[in-house]
């Protein structure tokens, strides 16, 4: 546990993007890093989301840090897809090898960051006073980790246990002979549900909206494979890192509209058995095409009827609303053979929503479902929530609150206009949660370390994101996502999910390797469309040019 008055850089958060930022700030740049966490250890999502079921739905071989030969050489993954208690141990592996905890106050929580202009440092204030200065930021804080409770009018007064499933007990929830009732059939729910079904007396799923899901095939990775896989890593890295999704996936065989359609049928067929979310990957056209998306929207469908014994399930839980792949695309182990189950019934909140919460369970058309527990797999206040519950305050006094009114906006993913000296590893506008998140966190890290070399280099003390460059790139966004039907629907990715946020296609969808190159050539051109304060209204390009090369 550490505390210090003054740094260099904070970094708040300790998961995978904390974790990476510390070592390499400290230990590459030489900078005294302070690091913040609100959990008592290192882990970030995978600290919180300790439901029953919870894996990874990137393959553990790839969901894992590249930069370090040693750390990729001794860790051993055990299943194809790892379990949520594998990558948790995993994190406290790296964290234990590179020191990371020495840099680290846990169960501290970011009350407020505020800019001091005359200073030129940021001041971080602490859930328990205390203060610490420094002279940069790198938000750390993860995509997905600020847990969406709905209002529910009566949950306050419900007799049994409640439980979301982004803040688990850490000691686990005993289910054994309890009647559980699960509202939510996002990625949370699709995999707690047959998790939960095996323990609990009874299982009641109240569902609004149905998701389309596809099988993990999940298996043991045996001694072979993994001593295979760790000969090939350098190469494997390499390769993943150019692709769009910065995941092992096989690529498209053309566009579903022009093959022949038993050729279609016969690759949906292959990537069904195959397993994993590769199977949106078969196509060029299902996500910008409605008539391609239709065909692999079928097919789910198909095999959902095929799968679900009772025809009236089976049509309640066959997603029709929108188009597949537009909501994240979800990966289970039997969530549909589930529904055969005696003690599972599925209740459609669609038609009739939740009235309230009663003493005894969820009230649905006048009827209370009695339960013991209530778990909620209701998701995230997600991309732009962790950030703006940290209290920033910019030049000015602007607040983020008030600079992302209209939706989170930023410059790369990587700073926004008014915040200098603050990077948001995966913010807004980055490729983020279309991607790997080790993959792009690293290339975050990584381009944010070289960023703060050079300016360390060069005498600039501070740099912030000009707004006509953030404007740019905002528009950019939006017309990369108005090429795909993703806006079309109220997704998390929409910002639809929670009351009164505004609705903008948050994430970059235009390929993590193209960003990646959009990256470098923003460094190679002088920060382009980055400004130099002490002297605002220059761009960093411009004084970095007027520097001799060292
Ligand atoms: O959350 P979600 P999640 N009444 O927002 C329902 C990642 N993740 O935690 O769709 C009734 O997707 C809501 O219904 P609707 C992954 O990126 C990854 O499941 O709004 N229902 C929906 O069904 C994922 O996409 C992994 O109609 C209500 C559900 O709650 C992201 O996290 C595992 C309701 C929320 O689904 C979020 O997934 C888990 C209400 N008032 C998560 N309010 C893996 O790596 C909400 N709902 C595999």
């Amino acid at each position: 546990m550490s505390r210090s008055a003054h740094v260099d850089v904070v970094v708040v958060g300790a998961g995978f993007a904390g974790i990476y930022a510390t070592h390499l700030l400290r230990d590459k740049n030489g900078l005294s890093v302070q690091g913040f966490e609100r959990g008592s250890d290192v882990g970030g999502t995978w600290f919180w989301n300790r439901y029953p079921g919870a894996r990874c739905d990137a393959e553990s071989i790839v969901y894992s840090y590249s930069f370090d030969d040693d750390i990729q050489q001794e860790w051993t993954w055990s299943e194809r897809w790892a379990t949520q208690p594998e990558i948790l141990r995993y994190a406290g592996f790296v964290a234990d090898k590179l020191g990371i905890r020495e840099s680290y106050a846990f169960n501290t929580e970011v009350a407020s960051m505020v800019w001091d202009e005359e200073a030129g440092l940021w001041i971080t204030t602490t859930s328990d006073g205390e203060t610490t200065t420094s002279r940069f930021v790198v938000t750390a804080v993860g995509c997905l980790s600020a847990s969406q409770v709905p209002e529910f009018k009566g949950l306050e007064g419900f007799a049994g246990e409640v439980y979301h499933t982004g803040s688990w007990p850490h000691e686990g929830v005993d289910l054994a002979g309890k009647r559980v009732a699960v509202i939510g059939t996002g990625s949370s729910g699709i995999q707690a549900i047959p998790a939960i079904a095996q323990q609990a007396a009874h299982v009641t799923v109240l569902q609004r909206t149905p998701n389309y899901t596809v099988p993990a095939r999940n298996r043991k990775l045996g001694v072979d494979e993994m001593s295979l896989i760790k000969r090939i890593y350098p190469a494997l890295r390499e390769k993943v890192r150019e692709t769009p999704a910065g995941v092992i996936v096989k690529p498209p065989v053309g566009a579903a509209l022009e093959l022949p359609p038993e050729e279609v049928r016969a690759e949906l067929d292959r990537r069904w058995e195959q397993g994993g979310p590769t199977f949106m990957n078969a196509f060029t056209d299902t996500m910008s095409d409605h008539a391609a998306n239709q065909i692999t929207a079928d097919y789910v469908r198909e095999r959902i009827r095929e799968i679900v014994q009772d025809p009236e399930k089976a049509e309640l839980i066959s997603p029709q609303a929108y188009p597949i792949g537009t909501k994240r695309i979800c990966v289970d182990t039997d969530y549909y053979a589930t529904y055969n189950r005696e003690n599972v019934d599925l209740v459609d909140v669609r038609s009739t929503p939740i009235e309230r919460i009663g003493a005894r369970g969820p009230v649905v058309g006048g009827k209370e479902y009695e339960v013991d527990v209530l778990v909620l797999a209701t998701g995230f206040d997600a991309i732009t929530g962790p950030l703006l519950r940290l209290g920033v305050q910019g030049r000015n006094g602007l607040s983020l609150n008030e600079a992302w009114a209209e939706g989170g906006k930023s410059y790369l993913g990587l700073a926004v206009a008014g915040f200098p000296n603050l990077f948001t590893v995966t913010g807004p506008g980055s490729p983020s949660v279309l991607t790997n998140m080790i993959v792009s966190i690293e290339q975050h890290v990584d381009w944010i370390s070289d960023m703060l070399l050079d300016l360390e280099n060069e005498g600039i003390e501070r740099i912030e994101a000009s707004a006509e460059a953030q404007e740019e790139w905002i528009a950019k966004v939006n017309a990369i996502a108005a090429q795909t039907l993703y806006p079309e629907t109220a997704s998390w990715y929409m910002g639809a999910n929670i009351p009164g946020k505004p609705r903008v296609f948050m994430p970059y969808a235009g390929g993590l390797d193209t960003y990646r190159e959009i990256c470098r050539q923003v460094a190679a051109a002088g920060y382009e469309g980055f400004l130099t304060s002490g002297q605002v209204g220059v761009e960093a390009h411009e004084v970095l040019a007027t520097v001799p090369a060292s």
